[in-house]
């Protein structure tokens, strides 16, 4: 039925676009994708998933951590040049391209999450054809695997092909290219197509598309490319940067807002538009998120460990982010957190903490806001093995003067990201 209405949608934009019709409305509605456990599990990699994240944000690497990954590095590492594509800017909106149209349409579409919940994954439609992305809330580019990549890279990808859609628009000129920082970068071209995530629709969304991608990408077929959800400052379209899908569809949706539900073992989803008071308990506190520098940032006053009721205080900024997997948080806490952790311990060949896999791990509650206590679960700490009956903590420092609340804080906590205010809503997961 959804698959029946969404070619309905397209077909009335088609038409409406020859009759030069004013824009459709269908009214506010919101959609859902689903998310689901991944059968297809991979070997746990804490180290190198360590080192995405202080490489995704530009952050000083350990030399134990460098050490460790020694063999990987010498392949995977950008050179400081490339890193400054990602580099955060100061805000200016001037060059943003506003001329993609939010459509309402309605449906869901089902989602598979990839390596053992490493990544989370979700289908979009592009022209109407399937490319499977991952939804990195501290990024805000949209790229895809196309069909003007080698074959090689393509091997069990699903590669957008332009040609073979009506609504597809070449964007003569325009370029990018982005790099997480961990060899995990695309770069190519752009034009602009209808682009459907679980009914939430725009029309001339800037779809970015691949004609290199690295050797990481290549090899993990689960992903065909991202869906950034932070703001176009931080977008690599060049020489116009282009806006985000969220920033997009958002006049269009019931309620400015989307929410994430990520888990450890079952299906989560991610939904635009409305909040589903089923996902969670109590009530959504509601925090100022910092959106200056293009990342969902809050502020936390301080931390507590397990059944401790006192908060240590331990001001800190962090970075809200669907697309990393680990937490990275001050060195304090994370020596105060592993204090409590029989057996754990910096350990030099995984250039991170790690600690005996049958360890009991204590909860981690952290102030967001100053008006929310979230409560980070002890085994959600736990992020796997890292080599016999060693684990690698899924909390690690950050590097930098800003912490990294990746999906270990997610699989405790129903968020909501508010665009339109401006506002992250917290509560725990029902
Ligand atoms: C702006 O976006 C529209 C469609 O979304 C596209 O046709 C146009 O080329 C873009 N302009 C620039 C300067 O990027
Ligand atoms: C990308 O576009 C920019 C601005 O139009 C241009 O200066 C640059 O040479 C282009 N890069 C590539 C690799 O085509
Ligand atoms: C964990 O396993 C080790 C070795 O098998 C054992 O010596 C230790 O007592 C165990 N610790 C806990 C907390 O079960
Ligand atoms: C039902 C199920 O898959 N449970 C798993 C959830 O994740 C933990 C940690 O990876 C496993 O130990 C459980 O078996």
């Amino acid at each position: 039925m959804s698959f029946f209405f969404m070619r309905f949608i397209l077909i009335l934009l088609w038409a409406s676009s020859i009759l030069a019709a004013p824009p459709l409305s269908l009214g506010k509605r919101s959609f859902k994708i689903d998310r689901v456990r991944n059968p297809n599990f991979k070997r746990y990699d804490g180290p190198k998933e360590l080192l995405k994240t202080y490489q995704k944000y530009r952050m000083p690497i350990p030399q134990d951590l460098l050490n460790s990954l020694d063999d990987q590095l010498e392949d995977d590492v950008p050179s400081d040049d490339a890193h400054s594509e990602t580099n955060p800017q100061t805000l200016d909106l001037t060059h943003v391209n506003t001329t993609a149209r939010p459509v309402a349409a309605i449906g869901s579409v089902p989602a598979t999450p990839a390596n053992g919940g490493i990544e989370y994954i979700s289908p979009i439609k592009i022209g109407g054809q399937t490319v499977n992305v991952a939804f990195d809330s501290g990024s805000a580019d949209l790229w895809v695997f196309s069909t003007q990549l080698p074959t090689i890279s393509k091997i069990g990808h699903q590669a957008y092909d332009p040609s073979l859609s009506r609504t597809f628009k070449p964007m003569p000129g325009a370029n990018f290219s982005i790099l997480y920082g961990d060899g995990t970068g695309a770069s190519g071209n752009v034009g602009t197509d209808t682009v459907d995530v679980g009914g939430a629709a725009v029309a001339g969304q800037a779809v970015q598309m691949a004609t290199a991608v690295s050797d990481a990408f290549v090899t993990d077929t689960h992903v065909s490319g991202l869906l950034g959800l932070a703001f176009s400052q931080l977008n690599t379209v060049k020489p116009v940067r282009q806006r985000t899908f969220f920033e997009n569809v958002m006049p269009a949706l019931a309620q400015p807002l989307f929410t994430v539900d990520l888990r450890r073992n079952t299906t989560g989803a991610y939904e635009f538009g409305r909040i589903d008071g089923s996902k969670f308990v109590g009530r959504l506190a509601w925090v100022p998120a910092d959106t200056k520098r293009g990342f969902w940032q809050v502020s936390s006053t301080g931390f507590s460990v397990g059944s401790t009721t006192t908060m240590l205080a331990g001001a800190a900024q962090a970075i809200v982010d669907t697309g990393t997997t680990l937490m990275l948080v001050s060195k304090e806490l994370s020596d105060r957190y592993y204090s409590h952790v029989v057996g754990a311990k910096r350990n030099p060949a995984a250039g991170g903490i790690t600690f005996p896999c049958n360890a009991t791990l204590p909860d981690l509650l952290v102030d967001v806001g100053g008006v929310y206590t979230a409560k980070v679960r002890g085994p959600d700490i736990n992020f796997g093995t890292f080599q016999g009956n060693e684990c690698f903590g899924g909390i690690q420092s950050t590097t930098s003067h800003f912490e990294i609340w990746g999906d270990i804080f997610f699989r405790s906590q129903f968020v909501v990201f508010d665009g339109g205010n401006h506002l992250l809503g917290m509560a725990s997961h029902a």
